[in-house]
């Protein structure tokens, strides 16, 4: 019997490592690429100063990723009411107030429900915000049990008892240690999180989410020009954001969107498509966030397309082991965000999403944050573990996994402090000239 067990795994190993036989992890198998270029125009114009690339090349790139990558969203969809379930309910202690808002979204007989959890510093003032996604309800981020629990679809995992899709009292605060809510709190910040599946279920079904709220009679599925499933997160955090700017206990002109891997490529999207997000931040966002696609290291176009054919618009699969035709690579998505701070994560056991592929893009992105008289990441070389860099745009590669974790926030607060509040940095901080 353990002789079967031995060879069963044995062969599944080997299978798995055939499947993965493409991935490369080396770096000297990275090829030699070319990025496409950043500054200059597509009828080849250099791009100089700042108000080229915004009246120019930034609507240029902006384009080309909505073509090809994540889709434009084809339609405008208005909150079309505000649903107050809490408005401040005691939580931690005192320390924080609960807010608990759900949008409506309505069209003809189709309505949407997405529910905003919300803690808030106990002040009067109006507090900077950081938003995110939450990977499986809004009750999984808190051991509270005033949290409401989503009635949406839900990936099944029967070991946090979600079963048929729906979760129950078991996962709540299941991923608390994600979210520290009370350092965060105690920092200022308030924190608000939205369960991704409210607005679209992480499944390759464009029937559900959002995605019918824009399709015309007898159709099934976006065009193969429009939005995937994390354009259409991206929509629903700039959805957020419009009920932010009513709410007036929140300092909307400071709303940082913060996402992890899928969900951190979700934040880049809206980070890129809404200007009023005021920072972003990708924690181990790799392929098709951060990373740059043309280093081929770890997950690539043709396995994440394969894999999570949803999450992008149809066009990107024509790049499924061509990236070197992709008219973009990641470098651009982040400059979209200049001249605004950007912190970009990796970790050191993260290599299926390419750490180094990710600093190096952000060092790319820089030349557009210079435009703008911002030093952009302040070093050319990979930080030590640990040691996180700050400019605009910041970086560090914690030791660990693939995960966000309370040392990672603890940067997120440190950055965000640094370009809003100019509070005391705690020590040990990687300072580099910074300028705001
Ligand atoms: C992986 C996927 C990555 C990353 C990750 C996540 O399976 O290949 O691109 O997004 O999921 O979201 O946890």
């Amino acid at each position: 019997m353990r002789h079967c067990v031995l060879l069963l795994s044995l062969i599944c190993s080997l299978q798995v490592g055939a499947q993965r036989s493409d991935v490369n992890y080396e770096e000297k198998e990275v090829p030699g690429y070319n990025l496409p270029e950043l500054l200059v125009s597509k009828s080849g114009r250099k791009i100089k100063n700042t108000k080229r690339w915004e009246k120019v090349r930034r609507p240029e790139i902006l384009k080309l990723f909505q073509q090809e990558v994540y889709g434009k969203i084809p339609v405008e969809i208005a909150i079309d009411e505000v649903v107050v379930h809490e408005q401040a309910g005691d939580a931690f202690d005192g320390l924080a107030k609960r807010r608990q808002v759900e949008l409506v979204f309505r069209k003809d007989d189709k309505k949407l429900n997405v529910e905003i959890l919300m803690y808030l510093p106990q002040t009067t003032d109006k507090v900077p915000l950081f938003v995110g996604y939450n990977f499986s309800g809004n009750h999984t981020v808190a051991d509270d049990p005033d949290i409401r629990l989503t009635e949406s679809w839900v990936r099944d995992n029967p070991s946090l008892g979600i079963v048929h899709n729906q979760v129950t009292e078991q996962s709540r605060g299941a991923k608390s240690e994600r979210w520290p809510i009370r350092t965060i709190v105690e920092a200022g910040y308030g924190v608000a999180t939205i369960y991704c599946g409210d607005v679209d279920p992480d499944r390759d079904n464009f029937q559900d989410g959002i995605h019918p709220f824009s399709y015309e009679l007898g159709q099934f599925r976006p065009g193969h020009d429009e939005w995937g499933t994390i354009a259409a997160w991206a929509w629903g955090l700039t959805k957020a954001m419009d009920y932010f700017e009513t709410d007036t206990e929140i300092d909307s002109s400071q709303v940082i969107v913060v996402g992890h891997s899928r969900l951190g490529k979700a934040a880049l999207w809206a980070a890129a498509l809404d200007q009023r997000f005021a920072m972003c931040v990708s924690n181990n966002s790799g392929c098709m966030g951060a990373a740059l696609s043309r280093r081929q290291f770890g997950e690539t176009v043709g396995i994440i397309t394969h894999a999570f054919p949803h999450w992008f618009c149809e066009n990107l699969t024509k790049y499924s082991s061509r990236e070197d035709k992709l008219p973009v690579d990641q470098h651009m998505l982040l400059a979209l965000i200049a001249p605004r701070p950007l912190y970009v994560t990796s970790a050191t056991e993260d290599l299926w999403a390419d750490p180094k592929g990710e600093f190096l893009s952000a060092v790319e992105a820089g030349k557009v944050y210079r435009l703008y008289g911002q030093e952009g990441l302040p070093v050319t070389e990979m930080p030590e573990p640990d040691n996180p860099a700050f400019g605009t745009i910041g970086y560090h590669i914690r030791t660990g996994k693939h995960n966000i974790t309370p040392y990672d926030w603890l940067q997120f607060i440190d950055f965000a402090n640094a370009h809003f509040k100019l509070e005391e940095l705690s020590e040990n901080r990687a300072w580099f000239s910074f300028q705001d």
